[in-house]
């Protein structure tokens, strides 16, 4: 995800090693400082959107994605490309979504100033307290998911955002998915893990959104999504050939740790998946 991030991509993409995955798709916001030309200089395949914004970012791009798992990366130095294996490596170890987390393990935010922060604090315990999760960062762009989670959560479905959006005078710049994302995977009982990566400061550019209103939106949305009724819960689904309907129940989290208590500590909810 692009929008003049050229100092950064040029620092950060040659780091990224394209066999790690099937496809890169630069998605850019409307990047003005040369960022697009670079990218197509170096054989990148690039989409640039109709409309500024993360979320019609992912929205617009979802069609041109070819497989089952997507990885959300921002080459402004927030992003650590060396973790880039360890999330799908997590993923492959079937669970729905794995966060890249600044605040697991020994991870830290070098970007975080003291309200970012506590904003990150904030969010994550309530989505935790609401939602059953355990997560340590909800907010994270750096993730790696299920393609088929993102469409079962309707996250595309505007009218979790549009409202919100429009009350808080959000504009064009419109929300970002991650922390509903967070919020329903955790509700509806999807498998979650996170792996420590800290997050080293932004390399140029300039965050583009401004913090206060979005940190507003993205709270009530919370609100909502909590006083809505949980969706009753078959959801048909596809596992390993196998159509099966499941119910996408929470129940009780267990927590587990993996490959030594400290590496990569990972949250899961029994009876998630029949
Ligand atoms: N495609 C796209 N990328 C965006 C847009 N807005 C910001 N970005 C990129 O998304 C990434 C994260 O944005 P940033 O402002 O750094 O957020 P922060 O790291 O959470 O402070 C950066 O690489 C930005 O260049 C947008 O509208 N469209
Ligand atoms: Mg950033």
């Amino acid at each position: 995800m692009t929008l003049n991030e050229i100092d950064g991509m040029k620092i950060i993409m040659p780091k990224v090693d394209p066999g790690w995955v099937d496809q890169i798709i630069l998605c850019d916001g409307g990047s003005t400082d040369g960022t697009v030309e670079w990218a197509k200089a170096q054989g990148m395949t690039v989409y640039v959107q109709s409309r500024p914004g993360f979320r019609r970012g992912y929205l617009e791009v979802w069609p041109l994605i070819e497989g089952d798992v997507v990885l959300t990366f921002s080459p402004d130095g927030n992003s650590l490309p060396e973790k880039i294996p360890e999330l799908l490596a997590r993923i492959e170890d079937d669970y729905d979504m794995v966060i890249a987390s600044r605040y697991a393990g020994d991870a830290e935010s070098e970007d975080d100033s003291l309200l970012t922060g506590f904003g990150n604090w904030l969010f994550t315990k309530t989505i935790n307290v609401l939602f059953g999760g355990r997560y340590r960062d909800s907010l994270v762009i750096f993730r790696a998911y299920r393609k088929d989670m993102a469409e079962r959560l309707e996250l595309a479905d505007d009218g979790a955002f549009a409202p919100v959006e429009k009350l808080f005078g959000i504009g064009s710049r419109i929300l970002s998915w991650e922390p509903l994302m967070s919020a329903r995977a955790a509700r509806y009982g999807y498998r979650v893990a996170e792996i420590p990566a800290s997050e080293p400061p932004r390399i140029g550019g300039q965050r583009s959104f401004n913090l206060l209103l979005w940190a507003a939106a993205y709270y009530l949305q919370f609100l909502i999504e909590f006083a809505r009724p949980k969706k009753a819960v078959t959801v048909q689904e596809t596992i390993n050939g196998l159509s099966t309907v499941s119910a996408r129940e929470r129940s009780s989290g267990v927590p587990m740790s993996m490959n030594g208590a400290s590496e990569v500590t990972a949250w899961m909810v029994s009876g998630a998946r029949a």
